[in-house]
């Protein structure tokens, strides 16, 4: 059943200003002369939220600037005292969890169930997590004084805008390196009130700057000659380009780019426990998720059951107001994220998959998708082998272990799986044969501060979170 119910959860809890300045050097500054503003909309609705500035070459400069000044007295500072300041982000984004997880619907359009009860915890959870490793790097393993690098350029996408801006500020301030983040041009805003929480924490100007702006921002910034580290969270073209410029420059690298995840289902497998597995896998974040586990493999012997139970299952989504708290799937991101979405779907349909959606009826202002499963998907077709980040599922069979496993392998990337089956001994020789950063066994899209998340081949290099996560940022 599909609706789009008024919005219970009053958007009143967070004060949107109508337009906002870069974070330089602990205050918020109109762009110079090669600057410039952008509007951020509801994706839901097609509202402007507010008019952000776009940061230019100047603007950058100073940036960048900022960082290196704050840089020698914050990596002086001894690691208990970096922690405090961590502790106490974190304690305020907890405080603050109600209205950052409204905006992040607003301006990114996910469902306030998972804002609320997935992002922003996992925010908090990442800046208590690295807090406690800021005075314990001698306890690493990096050796008996590890240093951090300097300044870190980071730049991140917006399917999880604040839980992307922690990964990578949490871990590069514990270690004592300092930071100028990018926040993707669709979702600008939860970055620019972490801004404002780094003031409220009274953290040394500098130490964080934000500045805002499209791609060319994110390339001037990563192309910088004042910066020591790039992290950069995308897709895999721009991550080839920033790969490719950043080479020769001495800069250090990490990379966590796309990915078209297995989802493996064997015969054995507790079904209704594998298809809520599947939906999660999928659905969730409208799919807008790297790790997404947007290729269902089912073992042949289970494939009618496993298709009525999902389809049933599917049937129950509820699609619609991001601030409803019964909504299951948001609205697509942006425009060009739709479009995307139905330029592939459309080829799945041309190349002869069957597609299938629950009756919808979606909202007419705004971007919508309807859960879509295609079925009949072979590896030849370019819904089995290109990411979709839309909640569109390609569906594959296989007989034997090894058909999934050499059918999971088969993609340029190599970011996530799933296995579900009752039998320990199957899901850990599978997995030892999975070419994925990350593998789940009877669950999916778990995240937890404590561990390495990263990919292989296409999906990038380099881990992010656990004590991983710190080597990124110590030279
Ligand atoms: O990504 P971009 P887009 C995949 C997903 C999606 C596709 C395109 O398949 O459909 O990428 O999304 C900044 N130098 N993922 O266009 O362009 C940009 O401003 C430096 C997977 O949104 O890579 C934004 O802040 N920065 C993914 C960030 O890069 C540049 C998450 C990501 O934008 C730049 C997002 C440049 N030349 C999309 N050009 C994942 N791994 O989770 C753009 N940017």
């Amino acid at each position: 059943m599909f609706e789009y119910a008024p919005a219970p959860e009053s958007r009143s809890v967070v004060d949107i200003a109508p337009s906002y300045g870069l974070f330089i050097n602990g205050t918020f500054e109109a762009p110079g002369s090669t600057g410039g503003v952008f509007k951020t909309v509801n994706p839901a609705t097609e509202e402007v939220l507010a008019e952000v500035s776009a940061a230019g070459s100047e603007d950058v400069d100073r940036a960048v600037a900022a960082a290196r000044s704050a840089f020698g007295p914050w990596s002086a500072l001894p690691g208990a005292e970096r922690a405090k300041y961590l502790f106490r982000i974190a304690r305020i984004i907890q405080e603050r969890s109600r209205e950052l997880a409204v905006l992040e619907s607003l301006d990114n359009g996910k469902p306030i169930k998972e804002s609320r009860d997935v992002d922003l915890p996992l925010v908090a959870a990442h800046f208590f997590y690295y807090a406690g490793w800021a005075d314990k790097l001698e306890y690493a393993g990096f050796g008996a004084s590890p240093r951090p690098i300097g300044v870190a350029a980071q730049v991140i996408p917006w399917n999880f805008p604040l839980l992307m801006l922690a990964w990578k500020i949490a871990p590069a301030l514990a270690t004592g390196n300092t930071v100028v983040l990018k926040p993707a041009e669709t979702t600008p805003l939860t970055a620019l009130f972490f801004a404002d929480i780094c003031r409220q924490a009274d953290l040394p100007p500098g130490v964080v700057n934000i500045i805002t702006g499209a791609g060319e921002t994110g390339r001037t910034l990563v192309e910088h000659p004042g910066v020591d580290k790039v992290a950069f969270t995308g897709s895999t073209e721009v991550g080839r380009q920033i790969a490719r410029s950043v080479a020769g420059t001495g800069k250090r690298l990490t990379l966590e780019l796309g990915g078209k995840a297995a989802n493996i289902v064997f015969d054995d497998a507790p079904i209704d426990q594998a298809v809520e597995g599947i939906v999660n896998g999928i659905f969730f974040n409208q799919g807008h998720v790297c790790c997404a586990g947007s290729r269902l493999l089912v073992q042949e012997s289970a494939y009618d059951e496993v298709m009525e139970s999902l389809k049933r299952r599917m049937a129950t989504l509820r699609l619609g107001d991001p601030l409803d708290k019964n909504t299951d799937i948001g609205a697509i991101n942006s425009a060009e994220q739709l479009e995307r979405i139905r330029v592939l779907t459309d080829a799945g349909s041309q190349e002869g998959a069957e597609r299938w959606s629950p009756p919808c009826e979606l909202p007419a202002q705004g971007f919508w998708f309807a859960p879509t499963i295609f079925t009949g998907v072979t590896q030849a077709h370019r819904i089995a082998r290109e990411e979709i980040f839309g909640p569109v599922l390609s569906v594959l069979t296989f007989r034997t272990p090894a058909e999934a496993i050499e059918k999971a392998n088969n993609t340029p990337y190599g970011l996530s799986a799933g296995i579900w089956s009752e039998k320990g001994s199957l899901i850990l020789a599978v997995a030892d044969k999975l070419r994925a950063g990350v593998i789940w066994a009877n669950t999916f899209n778990k995240f937890d501060p404590t561990s390495p998340f990263g990919g292989y081949k296409e999906s990038g290099y380099g881990r992010e979170g656990g004590r991983h996560g710190l080597e990124a940022y110590l030279g």
